[in-house]
Parts: C-alpha cells; structure tokens; sequence
C-alpha cells in the first residue's frame, strides 16, 4: 500500500498574494474578480488577499518573485492577459512571463500560479475571463489552495 499526499480545496486560514498586470485590464480585473470570488467560496476571507499590480505581463516575475520570497504568502497568483492579435512582440512577453513565473517558484520555494492568458485573439482572452471558457482567475486560485494545502503537508 501506498502513501499518497493530496492538497485539499481550502481557503480558510490562507493569505495569497495576486500579481495582476494593467495591461488589458479589462480581462485581468475579470481574472481577478474570478479568483477573489474562488476564494471567498472555499472559505477564504478577502482581507487575506494582497492584490499588486503592475504595468505588464513582462513585470510579473519579478514581482511575484519577491512576494514569494518574502514568506508571508502561502501562495502567489500571476494575473495578465498577452494577446497575439495586438502583440508584435507577443511570443518574447509570453516566453519571459512564462519561464520568470517557473523560475519564481523555483527560487522561493513557494507555490507561484501561472493565470497569464496568452491567447491568439481578444475574443479568445474574453471568452477565458468569465465567459464560455470559464474563468482562468477561478482555477489560478483552485491550484493555489490545492498547492498552499499540499505545502503544509509535505
Ligand atoms: N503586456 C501584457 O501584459 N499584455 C500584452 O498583450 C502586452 N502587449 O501587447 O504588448 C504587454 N506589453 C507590455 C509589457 O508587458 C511590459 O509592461 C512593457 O514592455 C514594459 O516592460
């Protein structure tokens, strides 16, 4: 028989912070909306939350790897919207952002959550904010409190 080690669902008693770009705000405050209602759904309170916001999705790693270094988090969520449509530089900010969020966890040692959208049109980015794909803010804060939960236990 086996050992097996899960995180649980549970945002009672967490304190997360969420890096959310400005950069096409109106889909990353959908994102945020999304996360902060997860977590008030699995327990959480808002006043647990830290929200910081930075101009780009290129700016992100850097400051959630502070956060993450700063031990006070259980988790750091990484909120941005990188759209190719409008992008000519889409595949450079997308590659930083996702190889500097990797490299913040891996640093800090604290779960660090990759919510960024990289998507190919606006229409693609609306439809993960809250419409018919769901919203990607909700399951970033699923997988931290999955990760915060199997932290504690590891
Ligand atoms: N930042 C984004 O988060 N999404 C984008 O789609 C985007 N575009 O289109 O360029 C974007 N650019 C800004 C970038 O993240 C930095 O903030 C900027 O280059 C300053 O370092």
């Amino acid at each position: 028989m086996y050992t097996e080690i899960n995180g649980n669902l549970q945002g009672k008693g967490r304190d997360f912070a969420l890096v959310v770009s400005r950069f096409n705000d109106f889909i990353t405050t959908r994102l945020l909306d999304g996360a902060a209602d997860c977590f008030c759904r699995h327990g959480g309170a808002a006043e647990n939350l830290t929200v910081v916001r930075v101009p780009g999705a290129f700016e992100i790693p850097l400051t959630a790897a502070k956060l993450a270094k700063s031990k006070k988090y259980n988790a750091v969520i990484c909120l941005g919207a990188v759209i190719r449509g409008s992008t000519p530089h889409f595949d450079y900010i997308a590659a930083e952002a996702a190889k500097g969020v990797a490299q913040a966890a891996m640093s800090s040692e604290i779960p660090v959550i990759f919510g960024i959208l990289t998507t190919d049109s606006i229409e693609q980015a609306v439809e993960r904010a809250g419409v018919k794909a769901g919203n990607k803010g909700w399951d970033a804060m699923m997988s931290a409190m999955e990760m915060a939960d199997l932290f504690e236990k590891l």
